[in-house]
C-alpha cells in the first residue's frame, strides 16, 4: 500500500501528467491494484431533486437561470416522489442515491425539507449522498444527524482558473463548505470538471489542491464537460481522450485510497475509453439513464461493458432477480457480454 501523502507540490502532479502514458497508466493501476479490488465499480443513481433556475452562473451549467438552455425549473420534490424514485434506483442495482438541487445555498427551511427526504431514502437501506449548494456549519450537521452518508460540493478547477468559470462565489466558499462537511462528520464527494478549455498544469492544479485537502475526499468525481447548448462553454475545444484517461491516472496516483468516479460525460465516450479509465483506476460511476439533466449510458449498456469486462458492482447484497444482481454476477459470467453471450448480464 502507497502512504497517503498531503503535501503534493504542483511540480510534482504536472511532472505525473508529463510521463510516457504507458508508464503512467502502468504506476496508476499497481496503486489502483494495491489499495482496492480492480474488478468492482462502485454504483450510484443520480436524481435532480430541485432543478434549475439557479441564481449561480457557472459556465458549464445547464440549470444557471441566465442561460437558454431549455432546462425547466422544478420545485423541491416531495418525500414520496423522491422514494419512488430510490425504490426504483435501488432495484436497478444502485447501492448509493445521490440527490441534487439547483441551489447556490439552501436555506435551512430548505435543508430541513431535505433532511426529511434523506431519512426516508436511508431508511430504504440505500447509503445517500446530496449536492445541495453552500452549506454552513449548522447546516451540515442537521444533514449528518439526518443520516446523510456523503456531501458533494466540487472544486471544479482549479484555483487560478476558477475565475474564468464562476462569477458569482470564490473558490474560498467552497474551500469553508467542504471544511463544515467535513467537521460534520460527513464524508466528502469532491472533485472537478475537464474539458472547460483549462490548461494540463490547470488540470494537475484541481488535482494538487483535492490532494492537498485537510482529509482526501473519500470520492473524487472527474466530470467531463457536457457541453450544453446556450451555456457559455458550448462549443469549447473537446479534450484529448488520452488526456482525460492522464487526468483519472493521476487522481488516482495522488489519492490511492479514495473512489475515483468516472462522472460526467460517460455518455459520450466509447466503451473502450471508459476500459482505459477504469484501468487508470476509476472505480465508480453515475448508473442510471440521466444524470441532473442531461444523459448517462443506459443501463442494459452498463450491464454488458461490466460482462464484457469481468466488472461487478461493488457492496450491498443483491436482491436475487435484479438488474443489480446482473451486475454483480457480470464477473462470473461468460465474460462475453455481446449478443452471443447468453447470459444474464448481457441481457
Ligand atoms: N448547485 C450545487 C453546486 O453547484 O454545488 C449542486 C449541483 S451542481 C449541478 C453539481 C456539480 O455538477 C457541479 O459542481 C459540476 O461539477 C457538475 N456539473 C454541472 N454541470 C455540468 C456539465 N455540464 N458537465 C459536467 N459537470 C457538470
Ligand atoms: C458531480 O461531480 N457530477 C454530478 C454530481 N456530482 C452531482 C453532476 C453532473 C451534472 C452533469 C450535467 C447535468 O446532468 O445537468
Ligand atoms: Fe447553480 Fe450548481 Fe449549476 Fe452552479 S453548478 S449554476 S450553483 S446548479
Amino acid at each position: 500500500m502507497t502512504a497517503l501523502r498531503h503535501d503534493w507540490t504542483r511540480a510534482e502532479v504536472c511532472a505525473l501528467f508529463e510521463l510516457p502514458f504507458n508508464d503512467l497508466l502502468a504506476r496508476a493501476h499497481a496503486v489502483h491494484r494495491a489499495h482496492h479490488d480492480p474488478n468492482a465499480v462502485q454504483v450510484s443513481t443520480l436524481l435532480s431533486i430541485k432543478t434549475g433556475g439557479c441564481p449561480e452562473d457557472c459556465a458549464y451549467c445547464p440549470q444557471a437561470a441566465r442561460y437558454d438552455t431549455g432546462v425547466a425549473a422544478h420545485k423541491l420534490m416531495s418525500v414520496e416522489a423522491v422514494l419512488e424514485r430510490a425504490r426504483a434506483a435501488k432495484a436497478a442495482g444502485a447501492s448509493r442515491f445521490c440527490m441534487g438541487a439547483a441551489w447556490r445555498a439552501p436555506k435551512d427551511r430548505e435543508v430541513a425539507q431535505v433532511a426529511e427526504i434523506v431519512a426516508a431514502v436511508k431508511a430504504l437501506g440505500l447509503e445517500t449522498c446530496a449536492t445541495l449548494g453552500m452549506l454552513s456549519a449548522p447546516q451540515a450537521d442537521t444533514l449528518k444527524s439526518a443520516g446523510l452518508d456523503y456531501y458533494n460540493h466540487n472544486l471544479d478547477s482549479a484555483p487560478e482558473f476558477y475565475g474564468e468559470i464562476i462569477h458569482t462565489r470564490q473558490y474560498q466558499d467552497r474551500l469553508d463548505t467542504l471544511e463544515h462537511v467535513r467537521d460534520a462528520g460527513l464524508k466528502t464527494c469532491c472533485g472537478g470538471i475537464v474539458g472547460m478549455g483549462e490548461t494540463r498544469e490547470q488540470r494537475a492544479g484541481l488535482l494538487q489542491t483535492l490532494a492537498t485537502l485537510p482529509e482526501h475526499p473519500q470520492s473524487v468525481p472527474i466530470n467531463r464537460l457536457v457541453q450544453v447548448a446556450g451555456t457559455p462553454l458550448a462549443g469549447t475545444a473537446e479534450l484529448d481522450p488520452f488526456e482525460f484517461v492522464r487526468t483519472i491516472a493521476v487522481a488516482r496516483l495522488l489519492m490511492p485510497a479514495s473512489m475515483v468516479r468516472l462522472s460526467a460525460g460517460r455518455a459520450g465516450m466509447s466503451d473502450e475509453l471508459q476500459a482505459l479509465c477504469f484501468f487508470a483506476g476509476a472505480n465508480s460511476i453515475f448508473y442510471g439513464e440521466k444524470l441532473l439533466t442531461t444523459g448517462n449510458p443506459d443501463v442494459a449498456h452498463d450491464q454488458a461493458l461490466f460482462a464484457r469486462l469481468g466488472l461487478h458492482a461493488l457492496e450491498v447484497e443483491p436482491e436475487p432477480g435484479t438488474a443489480h444482481a446482473d451486475l454483480v454476477a457480470a464477473d462470473a459470467c461468460c465474460g462475453d457480454g455481446r449478443a452471443n453471450c447468453g447470459c444474464s448480464a448481457a441481457a
